[in-house]
């Protein structure tokens, strides 16, 4: 291989949606890309959480790229809320359909990225002893990747078979007359357990803090509603660009405190018809005030109770340590009543905390529990973990992982001062996921297009965020945060499931409209924050 065919313009570490959509434009710019993917396949995220009834949360219709009218045209979604197995499906025609897969290396791992201010480039080095150079060096590592397996004593001494979730088997896991047990309750396991229920001998699942779960109020999508939305999908797009989550929904125009009681509740009916975590989004203050925030805690509690046949073990699965919509809301199909089945157990980890992880199962306090299966449904090390994996090193060996020992600081969530050229794609500082992935994944790589295009007509060789404007935009995010309610929660969006993870407010809680417009505003003030060849853009150039 010459020097030629291992120095790239840019490389893309990544074939989730982001870091797809990242090659097809910049190889539309002309770009020489390559990508690194450490899966055998295209799909990040939806590659690896194969587990049974594992859905997307936000409806297919928006959870779609926007960049190709024809394939929005073509494309037939099947239920409102798609399948892992549809929405892989998609991606792998999207990676077909524009030759996508031909910027790859497959089951190559980056393990470093090093930037050489000499040379002003990239060395991406590889667990398959591949490295190449580029000019550009683009995180699209995804904030959902590297899986948390929590240390619990014995872990490995189980005998019978252990899954994480976000690492599930390509081959059907078989249940029928299986003892399975299911460690954890967030939107994983919560999806899980119901389907796992109807096919396992047992189901005994390990909650250690409840979570709130509306249900999807999934279904199929006819031929006319589907014409419906083609037929308006620029408005559609329209305004998930406005909106604060990227997806066309906007809240009651008055706060839950201005309405009465009545409205409320006819407000909440319509917003649990809609399903899933939009619930969260019924009213304006919901999320900001605890007053407000505890009607739509009623709301729900009262719906758990409706759902689950005992009482004591509605009492167990109703949270009592957060407002909800601090933690992701779930979107669950029939989760609640799965506890009204024979063959499944709720263990109150709060009352009894697991011990050990034995050979044959798993100890709390209380009991053991003998099981043939045993699934982690334990989460990620959100945002930052796949980041933290790779050994990034900026101007002057500064190391990412270092810089960000105090919790991730970036600018714009796009950039990190110290580490020219470099971009991050729906990272930490950016809405990410509180919005629409796929139209997040767009807004950032469109910005990044825009920008390298600056670069370039302006014989630009490099581009930095400046420290100011990274400490700037880390207190904003610190202090929207502090405007809402999100805070008071112990999620993964502040890095509280990792055991000595710092304690920050991971994304931008702005919403996704004011992001795009600050994004724009920041271009279109010649790159305001940004150290252009090493000196601070000055506004207007
Ligand atoms: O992970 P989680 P997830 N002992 O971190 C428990 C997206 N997603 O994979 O809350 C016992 O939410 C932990 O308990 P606690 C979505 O954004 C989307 O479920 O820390 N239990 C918790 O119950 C979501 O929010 C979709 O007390 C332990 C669970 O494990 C995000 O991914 C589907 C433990 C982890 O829940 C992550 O969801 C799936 C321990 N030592 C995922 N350690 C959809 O689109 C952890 N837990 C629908």
């Amino acid at each position: 291989m010459t020097n030629q065919d291992c120095d790239f313009d840019a490389v893309v570490v990544g074939a989730g949606i982001s870091g797809l959509y990242a090659v097809y434009k910049f190889r539309r710019r002309g770009m020489r890309v390559h990508g690194f993917e450490s899966a055998e396949g295209v799909g990040g995220t939806w590659y690896h959480n194969r587990y049974p009834g594992a859905r997307c949360d936000v409806e297919s219709i928006d959870y779609s790229y926007s960049f190709d009218e024809e394939l929005q045209q073509e494309w037939t979604w099947t239920e409102r809320f798609a399948t892992q197995e549809e929405i892989l499906r998609y991606l792998d025609h999207v990676a077909d359909r524009h030759d996508l897969r031909s910027a790859y290396d497959f089951l190559t791992r980056v393990t470093s990225a090093v930037y050489d201010e000499q040379a002003g480039r990239w060395t991406v080095t590889t667990d398959t002893g591949k490295t190449v150079t580029a000019r550009f060096c683009i995180m699209a590592t995804g904030v959902l990747s590297a899986t948390n397996k929590p240390d619990i004593a014995g872990r490995d001494t189980f005998a019978g078979q252990t899954y994480h979730t976000g690492e599930w088997p390509h081959e059907p896991v078989d249940f029928v007359g299986k003892r399975v047990g299911v460690i954890g309750t967030g939107s994983s396991g919560i999806q899980a357990i119901p389907i796992i229920a109807e096919e396992a001998d047992q189901v005994v699942v390990f909650q250690r803090s409840p979570n709130y779960s509306i249900p999807a109020g999934n279904r199929r999508l006819t031929d006319d509603v589907l014409a419906e939305v083609k037929a308006n999908y620029a408005e559609r797009r329209r305004l998930s660009r406005l909106s604060g989550g990227g997806t066309p929904n906007s809240p009651h125009p008055k706060g839950a405190m201005e309405v009465d009681e009545a409205e409320r509740t006819r407000i909440y009916d319509e917003w649990w018809q809609r399903g899933g975590y939009l619930f969260t989004k019924a009213f304006p203050d919901q999320m900001v005030s605890k007053e407000a925030n505890d009607t739509a805690r009623v709301y729900v509690e009262a719906k758990i109770r409706e759902m689950v046949t005992d009482p004591e073990v509605a009492d167990q699965l109703i949270p009592t340590d957060h407002p909800i919509g601090t933690k992701r809301i779930v979107t669950d199909t029939g989760y609640f009543q799965t506890y009204n089945r024979d063959n499944v157990t709720l263990v109150n980890l709060r009352r009894s905390p697991i011990t050990e992880i034995t050979e044959s199962g798993v100890r709390t306090d209380e009991a053991a529990y003998d099981l043939d299966i045993l699934i982690f449904a334990t989460g990620f090390d959100a945002m930052t973990g796949s980041l933290s994996r790779i050994d990034i090193r900026g101007r002057a060996g500064r190391e990412l992982s270092a810089e960000w020992s105090a919790g991730p600081r970036t600018y714009l969530g796009l950039a990190v001062d110290g580490f020219p050229n470099m971009f991050i794609i729906s990272g930490p500082g950016s809405p990410s996921v509180l919005a629409n992935m796929v139209l997040m994944a767009e807004q950032h790589v469109d910005w990044i297009a825009d920008c390298l295009q600056h670069l370039d007509s302006h014989d630009i060789a490099t581009i930095e965020a400046t420290r100011e404007a990274a400490d700037e935009w880390v207190a904003e995010c610190n202090t929207k945060a502090a405007g809402t309610l999100f805070p008071t929660a112990n999620s993964w969006y502040l890095g509280a499931n990792v055991p000595g993870k710092p304690r920050v407010f991971m994304p931008y809680i702005g919403g996704f409209g004011n992001y795009n417009t600050i994004c724009a505003d920041v271009a279109a003030a010649g790159y305001k924050g940004f150290a252009l060849d090493g000196r601070a853009a000055a506004p207007g150039n």
